[in-house]
């Protein structure tokens, strides 16, 4: 079995990108009897995506997770939908700032992962690990990726989704007022059981909802 792991390059003028740091660490490592296979992605809209789309027809993979650092963030944000929009806020690495434009004008809407999500959310709590479901990756390349991987692989039995990362605290002592932060050794034991517990099973439906900081709740 084998699992396709990845981060990006660093991006907004950052020196580091805990996601590639995090796969990184991963590379080559054994998870419940699958090999895990990082690669880094540039932030680069549209190279992201055919650079995982490659590594999909090379790896072959049981299970995809993408990973991505969203700033701002305080825990290990499980990723339930990508939306069919691209929004740039900020310049990608080539200096593209796409607005308001689908990443797919043939494509529905939205996808949702189809990792086991509520099983890593209690998984990941369970074993000491700050983490949450979140209904959106952005608008940014994270969320290209996410979407793009959800249409290449949609009713080809691979499961795959996305989790965005909190910034590392070097990152975070660097920023004015400070962001939330988790140490990389942190992130990578949360991605570590993330992958196992992707590996071991389907989704309980058992498990509680959690829409807990919804407008609603
Ligand atoms: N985070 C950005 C792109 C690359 C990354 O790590 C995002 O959330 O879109």
């Amino acid at each position: 079995m084998n699992i396709l792991l990845t981060g990006f390059e660093p991006f907004g003028g950052e020196a580091i990108n805990p996601s590639w740091e995090v796969a990184r660490s991963l590379h080559n490592q054994v998870i419940a009897g699958a090999t895990v296979h990082s690669r880094c992605l540039p932030t680069v809209f549209g190279e992201a995506p055919r650079v995982l789309a490659e590594a999909i027809s090379v790896v072959r993979p049981d299970l995809v997770l993408a990973l991505g650092l969203a700033s701002g963030r305080a825990d290990v944000s499980i990723e339930r939908v990508a939306v069919n929009l691209i929004d740039a806020r900020i310049a990608d690495n080539a200096g593209a700032r796409p607005r308001d434009v689908p990443v797919r004008a043939d494509a529905p809407a939205a996808y949702f992962s189809t990792l086991p999500v509520k099983a890593l959310l209690h998984g990941l709590r369970a074993a000491g690990h700050p983490a949450s479901l979140s209904l959106s990756a952005g608008a940014f390349v994270c969320n290209q990726v996410f979407f793009e991987l959800q249409h290449h692989l949609a009713g080809r039995g691979v499961k795959s989704g996305f989790i965005h990362l909190p910034a590392l605290p070097e990152q975070a002592a660097r920023t004015v007022p400070t962001v939330p932060s988790m140490g990389l050794g942190a992130q990578i034991d949360a991605v570590r059981l993330a992958l196992a517990i992707a590996l071991s099973g389907d989704e309980d439906p058992a498990l509680a909802g959690t829409d807990e900081g919804s407008p609603t709740s």
